[in-house]
Parts: C-alpha cells; structure tokens; sequence
C-alpha cells in the first residue's frame, strides 16, 4: 500500500480553507503528506489551520490571489524557501456566479474564468517551472460536471471547467516527459456552501440531482479523498492527462424517468 503513501512530500492546494478543498487537502495529509494551504480570507484561513491541526495535521497557510500574478510567482518562490520544495499541486481555487447570459455582466465572466481557468494556468506555469527542473510532480486541476454538460445559468463557470480539462490535457503533453502527471477530478454534485442554495429542500434542484445520479445521494467532500490521493501519489505514476470523474454514477447515465427504479 505505499503506492499511496506520501510521507516526506509537500502539497499546495489552492482555495483550502474550505469545502472540497479542505476534504481533499485531509486526504493528502491522512496519507503522509505535508500541507500548503492557500486562500484568500484572513479568518477563513485562521479556523482551517486550526481545524488541520486539531485533525492532526500538518499544515502552513499562506493568503494570496492565484489570479495575480506576480503574487503567485512571489509565494510559490517563498513557499519552497521557508518550506520546501513543492511535490503536488491542487488547483481548487473556483468561483461562481448564477445568471442567464442574457443578463450575464461580462465583468463577471471575466472574473470567473480568471479565478477558475487563468488562476490554475498562474500557479501551474510557477509551479510547473521547479518541477521540471526536479524532474518530478503532481498536478491535480478540479474540474466539474460542467466541464462535460451544459447547465442553465453557469456559462461562465462551465466555459472555465471546460478550459480547465483542456488545460490539463496541454499540461500533460507538455510535461508528461519531465515525469509531471497532470490529471483533473471531477466532482459531481457534493454538499459544500458553493451548492448549499440548490440544496434546500424543496428546490426541485434538488431531487433532480438526486434522482438524476445512480448513487441516489449529494456527494459528501470526504468521497472525494481516495481520488485526490491517488492522484497525488506513486499509484498515478503512469497516468496523465485523464479527468476522474467523482459523481456518483451522474455522467454515465442519462438518467431515468420516476416510473422507473
Ligand atoms: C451548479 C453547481 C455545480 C457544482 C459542481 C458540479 O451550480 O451546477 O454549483 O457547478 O458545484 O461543479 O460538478
């Protein structure tokens, strides 16, 4: 079983305050490795490191925006000084916003596909560069249903998710041969304050999701642990460029009508 284990190695992961970022960042520091942990808000950050380490972990926070550049450039450098150099990065970091793209401000747009596709795009070109003079690396991208399906009122979202697979395909043909696997998951619908408006009960969101996937539940963020740590250990050493979809059964099927079990 030490094809998983990560004892001795270094994990960035953007956007790890909180929800799947956190659940995943747990995952990687139960399997051995160090954390890295980047966000934005200063409180935020407080109550997640203090989590970590009630957990029993492991890990060191540092506030930037993966969407500024020179930022990015500046911590990455300082995070290898003051804690080494970095084995595997999560790309989470995401935002969203809910309009139809006939009302859809582009500022918006914009911003979203900064946050969700350039901001992966920033911290993968920086971090990217010391792994390939290491000749080692993991590069997980969080994806999305919506890198697949189209949805009603996340084009913006869907357009970077969409990127962001492909991203990850470029990544992977380009480092594939500096022993850098680049994959993506693909979370389905999972139970974090991002997807807490579509899960109050009764919004018909709601039970369409839930008969809409074979597993015939949301997704809990812990279900996304195996992945991530599979991803970011020797277990993946051949495998790159792929999406691993999490979703409960969700992209497999096209569904059933209720008469149906
Ligand atoms: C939405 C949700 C989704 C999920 C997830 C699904 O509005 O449809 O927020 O985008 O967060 O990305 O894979």
């Amino acid at each position: 079983m030490n094809l998983f284990d990560l004892s001795g190695r270094r994990a960035l992961i953007t956007g790890g305050t909180h929800g799947l970022g956190m659940a995943m960042a747990k995952g990687l520091g139960l399997a051995g490795a160090e954390l890295i942990i980047n966000g934005t808000t200063p409180e935020k950050m407080d109550n997640a490191l203090h989590e970590y380490k009630s957990s029993g972990l492991k890990a060191t926070g540092y506030l930037f925006d993966v969407t500024n550049d020179d930022d990015a450039k500046l911590y990455v450098d300082k995070i290898e000084k003051e804690i080494g150099p970095i084995d595997i990065l999560i790309n989470n970091a995401a935002i969203i916003k809910r309009v139809p793209i006939a009302e859809m401000d582009t500022a918006d747009f914009r911003k979203i596909i900064d946050v969700d596709l350039v901001g992966p795009f920033i911290m993968s070109k920086y971090v990217g560069r010391k792994m390939i003079e290491r000749k080692a690396g993991k590069i997980i991208n969080i994806c999305s249903m919506m890198s697949e399906l189209g949805r009603n009122t996340v084009s913006a979202y869907a357009s970077a998710k969409g990127g962001l697979k492909m991203l990850t395909r470029n990544m992977a043909t380009e480092w594939g041969r500096h022993n850098i696997q680049v994959n993506g998951i693909g979370p389905g619908y999972f139970t974090t304050s991002q997807t807490a408006p579509l899960q109050v009960p009764g919004n018909p969101f709601n039970e369409f999701i839930i008969s809409r996937t074979p597993a015939g539940r949301w997704g809990d963020p812990e279900d996304l642990m195996g992945a991530a740590i599979f991803l970011a250990s020797k277990a993946s050493d051949f495998v790159n460029g792929q999406i691993l979809y999490v979703d409960g059964g969700l992209l497999a099927t096209i569904g059933k009508p209720s008469n149906e079990n």
